[in-house]
């Protein structure tokens, strides 16, 4: 069995097969990444004419959200063909030449797998609605009879993820109202039958689809959800629809069932069989971090995103031990943990950790409601992704995080999109501020976006200063504090290292991390991190100097409030 302190093993042919330990992987939201003709939504030939950003940059792989056909009741992930492109974003053989240009400049791909649920506009959903109730092309969905007279009511009490119920009444072929459908999230994503042996063996063959053409592996999005109890049990948590089980309540019946695990079992024999390393990932909200290590034993996924520490608060307590107990969980079953900040779900981690510490946490911020402090935000960003990427695993990128974007904060109603706001009656905005197009440069149409203004998503006029050419080479900018920390990283396989806690103040991280094999002065070799959560500032140990920090240090050469630095033993 591995551990997160076993070094990566290389095989003689220069294959890494155990990349995805360490991997940086950096998240395309494909709709707002570049837009290569002009229409305001993104798609895979701007990607493919970006790619050379993320060599620059220094990731190791890509994740791509999905770029299928689909209707785009949740931006694609109301999948209506999982073989194909959806005209918006190209064609197949643009996939396929993305996953070529990318090989060509050593990174790896990974696509976004939608198995809980397909759109309303898929072939069988259409079929299942043509279909009596009972017949075998409703049994690849949930189909119901309702409760109460005339069946008017939901079979359950669930409710969907976005707001309000998690079931549709359908009609009849002769007009009378039917049976009912689940769908954990919108109307348009209709939840799939996982004991149904088609709905089995058609997600073998997708996986397979695309593993032919080359990808290095899938995002599994909500994982935790495929199996359902068997008896649709009502549920009087409402709220924990929208999370994967608090460890004060009993399980929910739709989320983490011991079921699901068979699956990813069966489908690691598929991915095994295919030659590299191909990796499968979990997006599942599980907590607590035991529960989430079940998905990433040694015969089921690779890896598992880290949410407990995305949720935890920017205190050092939180911080220190959603750490501890990430790599313990994680080490425990043999897994590398992983790290991420942000991702197209949640309030950039550059406007959320300006929250108040403890406050609610809001899906999306609006015009009316109380605007988080840039600047503060943009510094405990970066020093909260200094500290994380010197953390052993691996570790996830969102576009834009690069650039210290923040939230739009200030988008229109009216331009919304994410159906939560429509669900939710209007009281739960979304998450499209987190999903703008981002800024490559500052004097271009859409801010370099595409080549017109177009862009689905209003940007605001301060993208300017956050766009791509406004940063590059100029020292101490938000992009290059992350070249340089990729690098750094590598240098110094921070990302395979174990990590030893240092004595420190209790408001402030430090720790040891780092090959520590003497592999020069100049590249390799311990780092020592710091991470200043407390109220004034802190030296570095003894004896260090300086690698890099997320801010600049006092006159004195101290480390600040909400500054990580990165030190090494000084030269005897
Ligand atoms: O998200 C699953 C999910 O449940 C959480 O992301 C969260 O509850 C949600 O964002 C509400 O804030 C995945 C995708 O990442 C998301 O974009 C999709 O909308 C969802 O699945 C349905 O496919």
């Amino acid at each position: 069995m591995h551990s997160v302190n076993t070094p990566t093993t290389r095989t003689r042919d220069g294959a890494d097969t155990d990349w995805w330990r360490e991997a940086v992987i950096y998240q395309i939201y494909p709709r707002s990444f570049a837009d290569s003709d002009g229409d305001g939504i993104g798609d895979l030939p701007g990607i493919i004419a970006r790619l050379d950003h993320l060599v620059a940059l220094g990731v190791d792989a890509l994740w791509l959200s999905p770029f299928y056909p689909s209707p785009q009741a949740d931006a694609g992930y109301d999948v209506a063909d999982y073989r194909d492109v959806d005209p918006i974003f190209g064609r197949l053989a643009d996939a396929d030449r993305l996953i070529t240009e990318a090989h060509d400049r050593g990174l790896r791909v990974v696509v976004d797998l939608v198995p809980n649920h397909t759109s309303s506009a898929h072939a069988w959903f259409v079929e299942a609605l043509a279909a009596a109730p009972g017949s075998p092309a409703r049994d690849r969905y949930v189909f119901r009879d309702g409760r109460g007279p005339g069946g008017d009511e939901p079979p359950n009490s669930w409710r969907s993820v976005f707001g309000g119920p998690a079931w549709t009444r359908t009609d009849n072929p002769d007009g009378t109202p039917g049976q009912w459908y689940l769908h954990l999230f919108d109307a348009g994503q209709p939840d799939l039958n996982w004991d149904s042996k088609q709905v089995r063996d058609e997600f073998v063959e997708i996986l397979r689809f695309w593993l032919d053409r080359g990808v290095d592996g899938f995002r599994v999005d909500v994982a935790h959800g495929l199996v359902k109890q068997a008896d649709l049990a009502d549920w009087h948590y409402p709220e924990e629809t929208t999370s994967g089980g608090h460890v004060e309540q009993p399980r929910p019946p739709m989320w983490d069932q011991d079921g699901v695990h068979e699956i990813y079992r069966q489908w690691r024999t598929v991915l095994d069989a295919y030659p590299g390393a191909r990796i499968l990932v979990a997006e599942a909200w599980v907590q607590p971090a035991e529960r989430l290590a079940a998905y990433v034993r040694p015969d089921e996924m690779h890896q598992a995103f880290n949410f407990e520490y995305l949720e935890a608060a920017w205190s050092a307590e939180a911080q220190r031990t959603v750490i501890g107990r990430s790599l313990a969980a994680a080490d425990a079953v043999g897994a590398p943990t992983t790290w991420v900040l942000s991702n197209h779900d949640v309030l950039r981690h550059a406007t959320r950790l300006a929250l108040p510490v403890g406050a609610p946490r809001p899906r999306g911020i609006g015009t009316d409601d109380p605007q988080p402090d840039t600047a503060l935000g943009l510094r405990r960003a970066r020093a909260a992704t200094l500290l994380m990427l010197a953390l052993p695993g691996s570790a996830y990128l969102y576009q834009g995080e690069e650039l210290g974007l923040p939230e739009h904060t200030t988008l229109p109603d009216e331009v919304r999109q994410d159906p939560t706001w429509l669900r939710s009656g209007h009281t739960e905005r979304g998450r499209d501020g987190c999903r703008v197009p981002i800024p490559w440069e500052a004097d271009s149409p859409s801010y370099g976006f595409g080549p017109t203004d177009a862009s689905w998503l209003p940007q605001p006029p301060i993208w300017a200063e956050y766009a791509l050419d406004r940063q590059r080479d100029v020292p101490g900018s938000t992009y290059e504090m992350y070249r340089t920390a990729l690098r750094l990283r590598h240098e110094h396989g921070l990302g395979r290292g174990g990590l030893r806690w240092m004595e420190s103040p209790d408001d402030v991280l430090a720790f040891r991390i780092g090959s520590g094999t003497d592999t020069g002065a100049e590249t390799g070799g311990e780092v020592i991190v710091v991470t200043n959560l407390s109220a004034g500032p802190v030296a570095l140990p003894p004896g260090t100097e300086l690698v890099h920090a997320s801010g600049p240090l006092t006159a004195t050469g101290q480390v600040p409030t909400d500054v990580t630095a990165w030190a090494r033993r000084r030269a005897r």
